[in-house]
């Protein structure tokens, strides 16, 4: 035992004592653990270690096909009373679920080894930073988090004897009778997998899937849900948010932090290569941002995470070179293909699959077969470390100063290209309203917008309508001008049927725009429902954008936003007493405006 830390052995002990596994490891972090651990999993057969010249220190894993994503209808906020958990989650009542669970824990690790996984969220010793302890029967588990954390001995001085942490407990769910054979990726079926949070006590219990956020609890479980409520409870923000920093061409930097929907390439904006030219980009993170009030009274920014759990396919050294650079060594990919040579490959990799490739369930690819090499979710681990455009202060114990806060989602009608908020409390509701077009064919549901606001929809630890308030609350505690200013962005405005705006790294023209904003440069105009930029403010030299185009894509149409208020009116009803009247007063004030 490396701790002495009594409440951390006496609850490592008490959850040997139920899980009972053969052996208890506590895992220092170091590489020549790491080596082994992988080692052992390449040995049983359940790990591919990567051709060593063309992806050193890299491993492959294949999951179960019935284990490929985060499982949202298994996940649970097992607050006292359902109407804390709000109208968004799934709601338990946490003494029930205790006692599923404990019973499903029982005996869950037999012939397995419980892994003891100390890991900070944030650089090690920041005030923004939180300590947790993960418990896993997963080496895969194990070998993640050491990317994906600061995690290991360091983080057990730091916790010293006293120190708090969140206790994080996850089993696969596949105990071994004595003598029984172990399968490539254990894991238990769906209606006995739960992703549980108990926002009361500030607990996470997982059981029964080894993939991703289901299992490396450091992330949306902590870093999200659980965070959401410790910042709600104590006063700064937990959001699901990249962080990027820019530099104009006289050398002046400011941060950035922007929260989207899923597949609306917030991965890509974290690492963008701008196209214009004296301006540069770099990441701080690409998922998460803590934020606190510095002395100052400005926001402070920590991306909590070391590493990126990237989407895969798609990723080519021409849509995000940076993420492929991160992946080049020391990475772990789940769910991608291997090619005969010891390398991984997925769609949209930017060249063929070589000959005799193995598909993400380990059959020969046949690009003819009509099925897909990788899984869709598939994914790369890689340490962030390893980015080439990592900012320089992204492990600043202090955090990075916060001057604009994006949200944006994909809107092919409606929403302009980019606006500004009024104010604090009128940026708020923008980000209450966040959410992405659908069409009925897609996914068989009513068409519309799906709304997601703050992009927290799955991570929001407690009730939305309180959540919302707390930004309001927040905001409250400083004064415009120290305050990020707020934009909504839209990259995906149509007309007839064809993007108005490029975006990837044109993406970067918007970005100026905004740092220009903050720098309170005359360019922007009132509309009904923002600021929006005067023409011309936009950059677009050498951009093959018509002027028609470039106005479309900036318009405000009155009709399109009273229906917009309408959806919002209609969304905002499931938050009854919960909804902020500061968010139904902007509300109003929006309407009032549209006439
Ligand atoms: O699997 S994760 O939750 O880590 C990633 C995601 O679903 O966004
Ligand atoms: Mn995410």
């Amino acid at each position: 035992m490396m701790t002495k830390n009594q409440k951390l052995i006496d609850w490592v002990n008490h959850w040997a004592a139920i899980c009972q596994p053969d052996s208890v490891y506590w895992c220092d972090g170091s590489q020549q653990e790491n080596d082994r651990l992988l080692q052992e999993l390449v040995d049983k057969g359940v790990a591919v270690k990567l051709n060593e010249k063309l992806r050193p220190g890299s491993y492959y894993f294949q999951s179960d096909p019935s284990d490929v994503a985060r499982v949202e209808n298994r996940t649970f906020i097992c607050s006292k009373t359902k109407e804390a958990a709000g109208p968004t989650n799934n709601w338990a009542d946490p003494d029930e679920m205790r006692a599923t669970m404990t019973k499903l824990y029982t005996g869950c690790m037999k012939g397995r080894t419980m892994y003891v996984i100390p890991f900070s969220m944030g650089p090690l010793g920041s005030k923004i930073a939180h300590i947790g302890v993960e418990i896993s029967d997963s080496a895969y588990v194990v070998a993640n988090m050491r990317i994906m954390t600061r995690m290991g001995k360091e983080v057990l001085d730091l916790l010293g004897e006293n120190g708090e942490f969140i206790p994080c407990i996850h089993s696969v769910g596949y105990p071994l009778a004595p003598g029984q054979q172990d399968v490539k990726w254990p894991c238990a079926p769906i209606e006995q997998k739960y992703i549980t949070h108990f926002p009361d006590t500030y607990e996470i219990w997982s059981y029964g899937s080894g993939y991703g956020g289901n299992a490396l609890l450091g992330k949306k479980c902590f870093a999200l849900r659980i965070a959401s409520v410790m910042a709600r409870d104590q006063g700064w923000l937990a959001e699901h948010m990249l962080i990027l920093g820019i530099t104009n061409p006289k050398g002046e930097k400011k941060y950035i932090s922007a929260a989207f929907p899923s597949a609306c390439g917030k991965t890509n904006l974290a690492m963008l290569i701008p196209t214009i030219s004296g301006w540069k980009v770099e990441t701080v993170g690409d998922d998460i941002a803590w934020m606190k009030y510095g002395e100052d009274g400005r926001l402070y920014a920590i991306n909590p995470e070391a590493g990126f759990f990237g989407v895969a396919p798609m990723t080519s050294l021409e849509t995000n070179r940076n993420a492929m650079l991160s992946a080049r060594a020391n990475s772990i990919f789940t769910n991608v293909g291997l090619t005969p040579d010891g390398d991984i490959w997925w769609e949209g990799i930017g060249y063929d699959a070589p000959q005799g490739t193995i598909d993400w369930q380990g059959n020969v690819f046949d690009p003819k077969s009509g099925n897909p090499c990788a899984h869709p979710n598939a994914r790369f681990t890689a340490p962030a470390g390893q980015c080439p455009s990592i900012d320089p202060d992204w492990e600043n114990p202090a955090g990075v100063p916060i001057s604009a806060i994006l949200f944006g989602g994909r809107r092919p009608s409606t929403v302009p290209l980019v606006h500004e908020s009024f104010s604090w409390n009128h940026g708020v509701f923008m980000g209450s309203i966040v959410g992405s077009e659908v069409t009925a064919a897609a996914i068989g549901l009513k068409a519309g917008v799906r709304r997601d606001p703050f992009a927290m929809l799955p991570f929001c630890g407690y009730n939305m309508g309180d959540y919302f308030g707390h930004w309001i609350k927040v905001g409250a505690r400083s004064t415009e001008g120290k305050l990020p200013k707020i934009f909504f962005v839209n990259w995906f405005r149509k007309k007839d049927g064809k993007w108005l705006w490029p975006g990837y790294s044109e993406n970067s023209r918007v970005l100026a725009y905004i740092f220009d904003r903050c720098n309170n440069a005359d360019i922007a105009v009132d509309s009904p429902i923002g600021k929006l930029p005067k023409p011309g403010a936009i950059n677009v030299e050498g951009l093959n954008v018509s002027s028609e185009d470039m106005t479309a894509a900036l318009a405000v149409c009155p009709d399109e936003w009273r229906e917009e208020v309408r959806g919002v009116e209609e969304y905002y009803a499931q938050f009854g007493p919960h909804l902020p009247g500061e968010i139904a007063a902007e509300l109003a004030a929006l309407k009032a405006r549209l006439g």
